[in-house]
Order: structure tokens, then C-alpha cells, then sequence
């Protein structure tokens, strides 16, 4: 017995949308409204025990990236961002990683205002002011 043509039509846009997602639900990877805007990304970097950048400006209201480059061979470092100065409450805190090397930090939307971004491993030399506007 042959199946009426509507029931048809419907078992096979299913069995296609089963198969997108079968193939779609693998990668782990967090989609992102704005992918592949390489160049939109912050650069902040460090040599020396120091960031190169005293002051950087962000996007306010919407996630971003900061391409950090540790230019300190074997050297810990990372960036942490407070709202206010730099004893004020911390609202982003990126991964500690050993130079040279680059990372990329995804970082969650900042309501405009200014910040604070520090390394925790050398808050005292390391700190710079950030911008959200
Ligand atoms: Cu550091």
C-alpha cells in the first residue's frame, strides 16, 4: 500500500532536518553573533612585566575579543578586568598562560564606563585602564 503524497512529503523533511542535526550538533564550539571579526578584536600585550597598552577602548553592551600577546618568554600572565579601579568587583578574568604566546579572551558584554585590567600574577606593574563606550 502506497502512503498518501502529504505523508510522504512529511516523513522526508523530517528525516532532513534529522539529518542536519545529526551533523550539526557535534562541534562545541559557542556560536557567536559576529563570527570571524578577526580585526574587531582588542590587542593588548605584555613585554616586560608591564602591558604595552596604558589605555584601550571596547565596545559597551555587547561581547568582544582581546587578542592578549604575551611577549614574556616563560612568563605567567593574564588579564583581568574590574569595574571602577582596580579594587572594584572583577567582571572579567582570563586564562593564566606562560609567553610567548597569543590567546584570544571572549568577554562578556560591559555596560559603558570605565575599567580597570590588571595581570594577577603582577598587579602592581601590570595595569592598564579600559574604556567601554
Ligand atoms: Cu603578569
Amino acid at each position: 500500500m502506497r502512503l498518501p503524497r502529504p505523508t510522504l512529503l512529511v516523513v522526508l523533511a523530517l528525516s532532513s532536518v534529522l539529518a542536519l542535526a545529526a551533523c550539526t550538533s557535534a562541534p562545541a564550539v559557542t556560536p557567536t553573533p559576529s563570527a570571524g571579526a578577526t580585526s574587531d578584536n582588542v590587542q593588548i600585550s605584555a613585554r616586560g612585566i608591564r602591558f604595552e597598552q596604558a589605555s584601550v577602548d571596547v565596545p559597551a553592551g555587547k561581547t568582544f575579543k582581546i587578542d592578549f600577546d604575551n611577549k614574556d618568554p616563560g612568563t605567567p600572565h593574564d588579564i583581568v578586568i574590574h569595574s571602577g579601579d582596580a579594587n572594584g568587583p572583577e567582571v572579567f578574568k582570563g586564562e593564566v598562560f606562560n609567553g610567548a604566546m597569543v590567546k584570544t579572551y571572549e568577554v562578556p558584554a560591559l555596560a559603558a564606563g570605565t575599567y580597570t585590567f590588571v595581570c594577577s600574577i603582577h598587579p602592581g606593574p601590570m595595569v592598564g585602564s579600559m574604556t567601554a563606550k
